[in-house]
């Protein structure tokens, strides 16, 4: 099966492609190339300019590039004012031509990308100029692939979509043509850069700084003309691994050498470069701590080999201690970040960048916003959200995550109208999901995710429903469906509420975790890791559930919070609902906002959960035979997936509340 064309298929360039397209500007090939394509295929013509600029419907013009066609010059004029900047465009009419102005190339392929959303309304003829700019400036992708496969891991370590586009079997892939349709995928959304290995960083991984190189530089070389810049995870020990020597100190003059000349090594190979990503000190890798060091020793060892050349490091702020106690209640993970690094806030570089998980654990669910990111001022800060769904039903279940990241980005750390996360931060950056799957994410729906994350790290206030609707529009244009209005009706029931719904068959009330560590994270598993090393613990006995997390009789971490947020989240009475059993531990017949109790919630929400997903799977039933067959069964088969894991994680969370609290469901619903 070739592969699928997710939200570029030929059909969403009709618009685009019928129209005489006159293209202006030196470098800009990558722009050029869509455009012949939709041209060739939809009846259009293109020109390159300087060639005449009569009888056409669309110039795509480098403001620089002067003497600009007529059409484009007018709308420079019209259009005076800030300019687009390194990867804004301007998008506007002049007479009765469509005009997309912008510096740089990459600016204007963005530009292409928004007409081709547009579709026909960007050539209406009372189209009014807007300009368009990225809101953050790094909008990022980590992948988690592994060059050689991991004994525990596999291939991509939390992928969910086959094996890497990259890498296989301890060498690279090659597949070039692959990598170029992930980079016209990513160069739609935004995306500007990635990394291309695991931050867990084998023996063989590590290679990739040196020897290797040149494997890197062919994915920079083919991703360039999308704007993306590659960047790579290095281990702290690469001075000891990779150059022979004694220590990896970032003290030790030698060790400052080595990594200063690697450094310049890897951009005279690679000369946009974009940085080093760093897991240190976290689940075994290797850190400063090893040395007596700080984490600001560390990250500024190699921002400042970075620095003479533009590049940055991302320095992962995951770095908690993972070989707890389960008896030692006094210790708490979801501290470990802000006691880490809130202290080190000013001594960083800057050329790096704080990468801290959205919330103070790992990815869950439902977290509260990490109090890291309020912490901070004087820290170039990146939020880290998970697009791979590791502890979202790992693309067997529909998870549409976008509302969760809008809520993450909105969140307002002081409660003050003007200053969100997404205002604080100057990145976003995920965890990839894609593989070499025909789908590219295991799910055909879980392409939405891809999709969501970049439009919403080019702009964190677009709305989540929205989002998903242009993705809907694109990936299954009218053409390709039987019927465009009843797929996209349906799409959205089923997914517009599918991260909620996710998280009523699951742990409840923002307890996180419950899930197996035996099926690596799949499944539920309510006391799987009760009793483990790992810090993620619930606390359930015959009275209650929940961890206390106030700073009257818990471990503190509401205190971490600036003083509004402390204060609703240390009170019982304030705290959010969703969000309850994260900050306190209560009896189960404690009664929520909502008017219900703890343990009715969990009947309640856990029966609701399962249905919801059973209907789910009815609504895509009526699909059949209005899209793409493989598509319609792939989806049709993950959904029954979802059916029996939904009912799994229903029957041992609602049976093992009830054998704990000993209180029936009030409506007598079968428990077992
Ligand atoms: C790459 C979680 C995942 C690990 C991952 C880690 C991280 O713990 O389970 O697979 O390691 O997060 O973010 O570094």
């Amino acid at each position: 099966m070739s592969v699928h064309a997710a939200w570029l298929p030929a059909e969403s360039f009709v618009a685009l492609g019928s129209r005489r397209v006159l293209v202006h500007g030196d470098g800009v090939d990558a722009v050029l190339d869509e455009v012949t394509r939709a041209c060739a295929r939809h009846g259009g013509r293109v020109r390159r300019s300087p060639c005449g600029d009569a009888d056409v419907d669309l110039v795509l013009a480098l403001r620089q590039a002067v003497p600009l066609p007529v059409p484009a010059a007018q709308a420079a004029r019209q259009a005076a004012g800030e300019p687009p900047g390194d990867e804004g465009f301007v998008l506007t009419r002049s007479g009765d031509v469509t005009v997309l102005l912008a510096d740089t190339p990459t600016g204007l392929l963005y530009g292409l990308f928004h007409l081709v959303r547009l579709g026909a309304a960007a050539f209406a003829a009372d189209r009014p100029t807007r300009r368009h700019r990225p809101a953050l400036r790094r909008r990022m992708l980590d992948h988690w692939d592994n060059v050689s496969v991991h004994p525990v891991m596999g291939q991509v370590e939390r992928g969910y979509a086959g094996g890497s586009i990259f890498w296989r079997d301890g060498a690279a892939r090659h597949d070039l043509a692959r990598i170029r349709e992930y980079g016209r995928l990513l160069a739609a959304v935004g995306i500007n850069a990635i990394s291309v290995n695991n931050v867990n960083v084998g023996p063989v991984e590590a290679r990739l700084l040196t020897d290797r190189l040149d494997d890197v530089a062919e994915i920079a070389d083919v991703l360039r003309p999308y704007g993306i810049r590659v960047h790579l995870s290095v281990t702290f020990a690469a001075p000891v691994v990779l150059g022979g020597l004694s220590s990896a100190d970032p003290r030790d003059e030698q060790v400052r050498a080595w990594w200063a000349t690697t450094t310049r090594q890897v951009y005279e190979r690679i000369g946009d470069f974009g940085g080093y990503v760093v897991k240190a000190d976290s689940e075994g890798q290797p850190g400063p701590f090893s040395y007596g060091r700080s984490h600001a020793d560390g990250a500024n060892l190699l921002a400042e080999a970075l620095a003479p050349h533009g590049g940055v490091v991302h320095w992962r702020a995951f770095v908690y201690n993972h070989h707890q106690d389960w008896r030692d209640r006094s210790t708490d993970r979801a501290r470990a970040a802000y006691d880490h690094f809130v202290p080190l806030d000013g001594d960083l570089r800057t050329n790096v960048v704080l990468q801290v998980k959205h919330g103070p654990v790992d990815f869950q669910p439902r977290e509260p916003v990490s109090p890291v990111l309020a912490a901070m001022p004087a820290t170039r800060l990146a939020m880290e959200l998970q697009v791979t769904q590791e502890y979202t039903g790992q693309q067997r279940h529909v998870c549409y995550l976008g509302p969760w990241w809008s809520e993450l980005l909105g969140f307002r750390p002081w409660q003050t109208p003007e200053r969100t996360v997404a205002d604080v931060v100057t990145e976003l950056v995920a965890v990839a999901n894609v593989g070499d799957d025909p789908f590219w994410c295991g799910h055909p729906l879980a392409q939405a995710n891809l999709y969501a994350f970049g439009r919403l790290a080019w702009d964190p206030r677009l709305d989540p429903t929205a989002v998903l609707d242009e993705w809907i529009d694109l990936t299954f244009p009218p053409g390709s469906t039987g019927d465009s209005g009843r797929v996209r009706a349906t799409l959205h029931a089923i997914m517009d509420d599918s991260w909620r719904t996710y998280e009523r068959y699951t742990a409840p009330l923002g307890v996180g975790f419950m899930v197996d560590p035996l099926r690596h994270h799949y499944g539920p598993n309510v006391d799987g890791y009760e009793y483990s090393r790992w810090g993620t613990y619930h606390f359930a006995d015959r009275d209650g559930v929940g961890v206390d997390r106030t700073r009257a009789t818990g471990t503190g971490y509401a205190g971490q919070y600036p003083p509004g947020w402390a204060q609703v989240y240390e009170s019982l009475a304030d705290c959010p609902d969703e969000l309850l059993l994260f900050f306190h531990h209560v009896p189960y017949d404690h009664v929520l906002h909502s008017g219900s109790t703890v343990i009715q919630h969990i009947y309640d929400t856990h029966f609701t959960g399962v249905a919801q997903v059973e209907t789910m799977r009815e609504r895509w039933r009526q699909l059949a035979g209005l899209l793409d067959q493989a598509l319609f069964e792939r989806v049709a088969e993950r959904l029954d997936e979802q059916v029996r894991s939904a009912t799994e994680w229903r029957d041992q969370i609602n049976t093992y509340f009830f054998r704990k609290s000993g209180v029936p469901d009030a409506h007598g619903r079968p428990i077992h």
